[in-house]
């Protein structure tokens, strides 16, 4: 049964099914399975297929974006069931999204939610966010962590541009950074002065439960 809905959940990305995906998603609330496996190991792998066949020239554009759709619907099925963990006391706050110029968006938002069902209040700024926006953002929550994605390879630099911009207006002592995506490595996170990178959602919030102290 467990196995049949994560089966569903891969095959209705990979079919580029959105109906089948919410249906799915659907289900697994009905049958109190839980969410994050689904996001990860059904929803997630069947993304990760997609991606590979564009990636590899098989197929093209729109089906990719079909595809996210459908897991952008489903997200918002699942998500909020995975916030309904959440403690009430705030472990600490957090600023998040994903670096000017790029438009992926899933990821981030699995992370926030996984943040938010572990207690942090999150401020989640979107994606395409212009350094400005992190930086904005930062005066006015006064955070304890600011979390970046990139999932472009041609976007990472941003996040570079938004440490800068933080040491410019006195900001960097006063918060932690965390950077993620699929391009983004340790490696990366230590050459641009980030304090942790975390490889998967559940990484991330073990990553952000070390920052500040947790
Ligand atoms: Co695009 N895309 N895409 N895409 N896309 C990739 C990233 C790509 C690898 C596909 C490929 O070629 N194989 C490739 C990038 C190549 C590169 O730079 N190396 C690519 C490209 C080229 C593009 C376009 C340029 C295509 C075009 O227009 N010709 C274009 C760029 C648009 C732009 O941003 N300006 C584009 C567009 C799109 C869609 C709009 C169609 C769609 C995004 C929809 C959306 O987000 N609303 C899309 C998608 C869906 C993908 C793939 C297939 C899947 C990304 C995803 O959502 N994965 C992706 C291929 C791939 O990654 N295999 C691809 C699922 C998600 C759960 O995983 O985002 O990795 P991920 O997040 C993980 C971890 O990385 C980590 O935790 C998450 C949960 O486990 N994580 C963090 C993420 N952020 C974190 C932050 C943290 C910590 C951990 O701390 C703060």
């Amino acid at each position: 049964m467990a196995e049949d809905v994560l089966k569903r959940l891969k095959e209705a990305i990979m079919t580029y099914d959105v109906e089948g995906a919410v249906e799915a998603s659907k289900e697994v609330i009905k049958t109190g399975f839980d969410p994050l496996k689904a996001i990860e190991q059904g929803l997630g792998e069947g993304l990760k297929v997609v991606g590979e066949k564009f990636g590899a020239g098989e197929i093209f554009l729109p089906m990719l974006m079909i595809a996210a759709q459908a897991m952008k619907e489903s997200l918002a099925i699942l998500e909020p069931t995975l916030a309904k963990g959440t403690s009430r006391k705030v472990a600490g706050k957090v600023v998040i999204g994903t670096v000017e110029g790029d438009i992926h968006d899933i990821g981030k938002s699995i992370v926030a939610a996984m943040l938010t069902a572990n207690g942090f209040e999150v401020h989640d700024i979107g994606c395409d966010a212009p350094t400005s926006k992190f930086v904005e953002k930062v005066k006015a929550v006064n955070p304890d962590i600011i979390g970046m994605s990139a999932l472009l390879t041609t976007t990472m630099p941003k996040m570079t541009e938004v440490i800068n911009a933080l040491k410019k207006e006195g900001l960097r002592g006063k918060v932690k950074i965390i950077v993620g995506g699929a391009p983004v490595s340790a490696a990366w996170a230590e050459q641009i002065g980030a304090d942790s990178y975390g490889e998967d959602a559940m990484a991330a919030v073990d990553v952000v439960k070390k920052l500040v102290g947790k």
